[in-house]
């Protein structure tokens, strides 16, 4: 709140990540596609998927006031003007989807073709050319995205760009520009910039703000002024809450949290003082027009999702869901690429249906939730909470999980908020990667389990989403430098190892020439008769030495 405070300009986090380096893979039209190569003690290496942009460069210097480098300018240049939708249909594989395919390791007519029938969208507004393209869709890697900004009481625009920065680091594909308060705009821009991922905004918080904060002053006039400003500076997608209608507004009444959407709110709330019509529902295809100018992407606002366990899936909630279905084909006549928001808080027996029926009365578009919320019961932990119904609902399909933070319900999140929120959240896309049979996502796993096996501390370390953590939580109880390839950990200390035992088991099989079945046979006798002969000392306990 003070002047001072300004003058601080937090450092914005750059260089690798530890045990790792950027290096970037050539596509055939010579695109530079990032990846984040793992080096491993036993000469391998192991590459990731990368969203954190330039900063993670050895030599990165980024001077937030000059904004990254404009890396999608040159493949626009002397083209006509068409949408990633519009180009799709007509066949054509732009840039953008090169780019993806790469990063995705899939054939770029495969990307075309998903975007062309509207099962994937790659958010990429032309005037936001410093992002690095990626896409959206059930039949990719399963994206997370970060919500970031201030609210009213007072946070600096720099230390909005650190989290940025500081979330793209640990993995986040996209982030959302949440900002409501003072400077949105330069914010914003600030945001928009030096973001390596696409940036999405709501843009009704920034309509209510010029309007006072009063609901019922809002116009169509205002809130389309407010989008073609957001559309000019470069955002990517647009959450638009357009399927609260005025007959669903009582279809809340009985809920036990009512409408819990800050945009959702904001709609029937203006719904109810004009008794009329939403103006973002009547005048929709006003506002494709504008999208699909700029290439932004609609992400259709679940303004009526649950916010309790107690009114998922409810009547509002898929009559909304019934409405957005309706403006997903409105949307794709106009060839504007479109998303739908989900929910929210449901407990797990209830997720499937959603994804359902949102694959049903949406035509396949991506399906992008908050969550869910598998119970009400853990503030304090709702990234634990939501991170199970987020896994879920993964699996069954949704394309991006909106990350929830320890803070949620009860602020705004701090710097460590925002790097649990997204880790966690990164666990639950894996996870649900996993499920999906993705052909690459178990390669991960593999090499950190292998490293785990083979007492790699290191290298363990190092292929994990947190490696700093790992390394910090070992390094605890044994942080001498032998015990990284020490034959054990503080947790089951060097007798009770399993994973040494099984090696012992392994190489007591190579040495008397058994299989490793008739080594354990051969061994159990052994182990049975030194059992008995010591007495079954075995169950006392152990003292290491
Ligand atoms: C994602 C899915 N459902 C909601 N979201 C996110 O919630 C959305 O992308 C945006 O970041 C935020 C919008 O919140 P309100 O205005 O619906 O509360
Ligand atoms: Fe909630």
């Amino acid at each position: 709140m003070t002047a001072q405070r300004a003058e601080v300009s937090p450092t914005i986090t750059t260089g690798p990540i530890t045990g790792s380096r950027k290096v970037y893979h050539s596509t055939v039209s010579g695109l530079r596609v990032p990846a984040r190569r793992i080096e491993l003690s036993n000469g391998d290496h192991f590459d990731v998927y990368d969203t954190s942009g330039p900063y993670t460069d050895l030599e990165a210097t980024v001077d937030v006031h000059k904004g990254l480098p404009r890396l999608r300018q040159p493949w626009h240049e002397g083209k006509e003007h068409n949408t990633q939708l519009g180009w799709a249909k007509a066949g054509v594989i732009t840039p953008e989807m090169e780019f993806v395919a790469a990063r995705e390791r899939v054939d770029p007519e495969f990307v075309r073709a998903e975007v062309a029938r509207g099962r994937a969208v790659i958010p990429a507004n032309r005037r936001h050319p410093e992002s690095e393209p990626m896409i959206i869709g059930k039949n990719f890697l399963v994206k997370v995205n970060a919500n970031l900004g201030n609210s009213a009481v007072w946070s600096s625009v720099e230390e909005e760009v650190e989290k940025m920065v500081w979330a793209t680091r640990w993995g986040a594909d996209t982030v959302m520009d949440l900002s409501t308060g003072k400077r949105i705009h330069e914010t914003r821009e600030w945001i928009i910039r030096n973001s390596p991922v696409p940036v999405g905004t709501v843009p009704i918080y920034q309509a209510l703000e010029k309007v006072g904060g009063e609901p019922a002053k809002l116009s169509w006039e205002v809130y389309r002024d407010t989008v073609i400003e957001q559309c000019e500076q470069g955002v990517d997608y647009m959450t638009v809450h357009a399927g609260v209608l005025l007959r669903y507004v009582p279809l809340t009444a009985d809920r036990v949290t009512g409408i819990v959407s800050r945009g959702g709110s904001i709609m029937a709330a203006w719904c109810l003082a004009h008794h009329e019509e939403s103006f973002l529902y009547t005048h929709f295809a006003e506002l494709c027009e504008i999208l699909r100018s700029y290439d932004v992407t609609f992400s259709l606002g679940d303004g009526l999702r649950p916010g309790s366990i107690a009114d998922a899936n409810d009547r509002a909630q898929f009559a909304e869901l019934e409405t957005l279905g309706e403006l997903v084909r409105v949307a794709r006549e106009h060839d504007v690429q479109v998303m739908i928001e989900g929910p929210g808080h449901v407990p797990m027996h209830k997720i499937k249906e959603n994804v359902e029926l949102e694959e049903r009365l949406c035509d396949e578009a991506p399906f992008y939730t908050l969550g869910p919320l598998a119970t009400d019961i853990a503030p304090a932990y709702d990234h634990i909470t939501s991170a199970i119904g987020a896994a879920q609902i993964a699996r069954y399909g949704t394309a991006m999980l909106c990350y929830v933070t320890p803070k949620e319900h009860l602020g705004l999140p701090n710097r460590d908020d925002v790097k649990t929120g997204v880790i966690s959240y990164k666990i639950a896309a894996h996870a649900a990667d996993l499920a999906k049979g993705h052909p690459y996502a178990q390669q991960r796993d593999d090499a950190l389990s292998k490293a785990r096996f083979e007492f790699r501390w290191n290298d363990q370390f190092n292929l994990s989403l947190d490696p700093d953590t790992a390394r910090a939580f070992h390094d605890e109880t044994l942080p001498a430098e032998p015990a990284k390839t020490a034959h054990f950990c503080s947790m089951c200390g060097p007798k009770f190892c399993s994973m040494r035992i099984t090696q012992d088991v392994r190489a007591y099989a190579e040495e008397h020439g058994l299989t490793s079945t008739e080594a354990i046979e051969a061994g159990m006798r052994e182990k049975s008769r030194e059992f008995v002969d010591r007495g079954a000392a075995v169950y006392l306990p152990v003292v290491d030495r």
